[in-house]
């Protein structure tokens, strides 16, 4: 196989294929074919070829080495200003129905879709490097790892997603074991570069296609280097290809952070938590207990997707398959959360964040004064004057840092081996500035379901589009379901029959506006008393009041040492407006009505319940 690649590739620089799957091989030679790169790089995973790929972008304009005593192993990165997000409109599920995508998803016929992508990509490679990227997600060896390959022609979703990722020759290896199937991965930033035309530092094309196809297990995506969009192993195959594997498997591949909740007589509860992008995931993953809670520690274990499985006593177990956090920068500071910090304080890749004069990296809440100057995400000069007279921020409010979890200093180390973390609790959560109280307990899973499935939460800058209208996210999924929206309610309702102990589904939202249009909670550290109430109802200690809506804890019932939250204002945050919910569930009634004719009868069921309480 190995000389029939090399023949048919020749005339291409082509570095050692490190795999001798004929599949790979062939599947490899196809695509270049397709895509007319000038090179083929196989990627090890080696730190001498992340260092050599970061040297290549720094000569290229893509990457700025930042200030090594400030920010060793740190590079900056700008994006095109037409790709700084998901798009959300222009990513596709092609099911071989429109049916099995459901309403939610953008859908096209797979055939067309193929053959539209076809064109798309022939010559796309042109003058760049083809990169073969291996990835495991979910540690290589284990039970609940996939397996893809990401084919493409940007050095700078490499080193992401080395960072992200578990890549390279391991992967390869567990590859040419036959024994798992591979996920093709195809990326191509679209701008091929004809004639020996200069590069540009983000090369990127106006037009976007993200594709799933769920069936044959492929992904394809186009004309962007950012985020989710490139980087593929994240949102493309961790979340909506690995839903539709989960669904047909029996497992759930969830838009959740995972933490460990451990007390001072050293009890851990694992619970994961599902808010959509840009809500707070990575804060909450990484809380630190407020000075009150002597004794309690919480360990990261994931602060975006979970993987959740029933073991063979029937309890539901997490993984989180990456490695690294891929988090939003603005209002990320030493005082919100000192280990998100502490993580990407070296071996961080920052995109589109601000750059200082001197060679350090800047975004609004990192520090209560913004530098007199720096460079804004776009490279313009940028003053607090100037951000005072034009409203620009310095950074992008979707910048991102790259970091690895392994740096961060709450990061349970035993994670790797581990088979999974059982979990107690499942919390949904979204940014609502009214009606929605800040801690409620469902009454079952089914009801717990039903919460998770109508949850809304109001649009923040992570995709393109309108910030601040709510829309229903259902368990933040709602970018990230590879199939139909019905069917993957019916999905969460059937899980309970594999699960001896399911775990208590619990909402929060720490978003609640007063009148003044101020946050009613103090949120971050302090939802660490949310938490100890959550642990409490789970191992049956705590008490709460029955509401139409579900179990509520009472003041009493939270722990209040070393804040200064009055009763009244606490009665606020968990004030229930009758008028407020039944517009709320005209709201439920909006979506379940697109999602009728998949809808699982529990979720009416459940809805008549809800308004017989109300
Ligand atoms: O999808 S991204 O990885 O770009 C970030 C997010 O939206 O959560
Ligand atoms: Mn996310």
């Amino acid at each position: 196989m190995e000389t029939e690649a090399a023949t048919t590739l020749a005339g291409r620089d082509v570095s050692q294929p490190l795999s001798k799957n004929s599949h790979l091989l062939r599947w490899v030679q196809k695509m270049a074919d397709l895509t007319m790169p000038d090179s083929i790089h196989w990627v090890d995973g080696s730190q001498a070829e992340y260092d050599s790929l970061c040297a290549e972008m720094v000569e290229g304009g893509t990457f700025i080495k930042l200030n090594e005593d400030l920010w060793p192993g740190c590079f900056y990165a700008r994006s095109d200003p037409n790709d700084v997000a998901r798009v959300e409109d222009r990513t596709f599920v092609c099911s071989l129905s429109k049916d099995n995508a459901g309403p939610k998803n953008n859908w096209m016929d797979p055939f067309a879709m193929r053959k539209k992508l076809k064109g798309l990509f022939k010559g796309s490679m042109r003058g760049r490097t083809m990169y073969v990227l291996p990835f495991s997600m979910g540690p290589v060896n284990a039970p609940m790892s996939q397996i893809g390959v990401q084919l493409t022609d940007s050095p700078y979703a490499v080193v992401n997603m080395r960072i992200m990722t578990r890549i390279g020759i391991e992967v390869f290896k567990e590859i040419d074991k036959g024994i798992k199937r591979v996920v093709p991965c195809m990326h191509s930033v679209g701008a091929p570069l004809l004639g020996g035309r200069k590069d540009v530092p983000w090369p990127c094309n106006r037009e976007k296609y993200i594709v799933h196809f769920p069936e044959t297990r492929e992904i394809w995506s186009y004309g962007s280097g950012y985020g989710g969009n490139a980087l593929l192993g994240k949102k493309c195959f961790a979340l909506r290809i690995a839903s539709a594997i989960a669904r047909d498997e029996g497992w759930m591949a969830e838009h959740m952070l995972i933490l460990g909740i451990e007390n001072p007589q050293g009890e851990r509860t694992y619970v994961a938590a599902a808010f959509p992008s840009a809500c707070g995931k990575t804060n909450l993953a990484m809380l630190i207990p407020p000075a009150a809670f002597d004794g309690w520690k919480i360990w990261t274990i994931g602060d975006d997707i979970a993987w959740l499985r029933p073991d063979e006593n029937g309890r539901l177990h997490a993984i989180n398959p990456e490695t690294g956090f891929f988090g939003v920068a603005p209002g990320t500071s030493a005082k919100t959360n000192p280990s998100a910090m502490a993580t990407l304080a070296k071996n961080t890749i920052f995109t589109n964040t601000a750059l200082t004069p001197e060679g350090g990296v800047w975004w609004e809440g990192m520090t209560d004064q913004p530098p007199a100057e720096c460079l804004d995400w776009r490279g313009n000069p940028w003053t607090p004057q100037i951000g005072k007279e034009t409203g620009a921020t310095a950074a992008h409010p979707n910048a991102r840092f790259t970091a690895p979890a392994t740096q961060c200093p709450s990061f349970l180390a035993e994670w790797e081996t581990h088979n999974g973390f059982p979990i107690s609790a499942i919390i949904f959560g979204g940014r609502r500035s009214a009606t929605i109280p800040l801690v409620y307990q469902s009454f079952n899973w089914s009801s717990g379901v039903y919460i998770g499935a109508t949850m809304g939460s109001e649009t923040t800058a992570a995709a393109t589009g309108t910030v601040g209208n709510v829309r229903r996210d259902p368990m933040a999924m709602l970018p990230f379901c590879g199939y139909h929206m019905g069917d993957y309610f019916r999905h969460w309702i059937q899980m309970q029959r594999s699960l001896t102990r399911t775990p208590r589904i619990f909402h929060v939202n720490w978003f609640l506006k007063g009148e003044d249009g101020k946050y009613l909670w103090p949120g971050f550290g302090e939802n660490m008393r949310i938490l100890k109430w959550i642990v409490d109802r789970v191992r049956g200690r705590a008490w709460a009041e029955e509401t139409p809506i579900g179990w509520m804890p009472r003041y009493e019932d939270l722990e209040w040492t070393g804040l200064d939250l009055p009763r009244e204002k606490f009665q606020q945050l968990q004030s229930f407006d009758r008028a407020a919910w039944r517009k709320e569930v005209l709201g439920h009634e909006e979506l379940f009505i697109e999602l009728h004719d998949h809808l699982p009868s529990e979720m009416v069921y459940e809805r008549e319940l809800l308004i017989c309480r109300l």
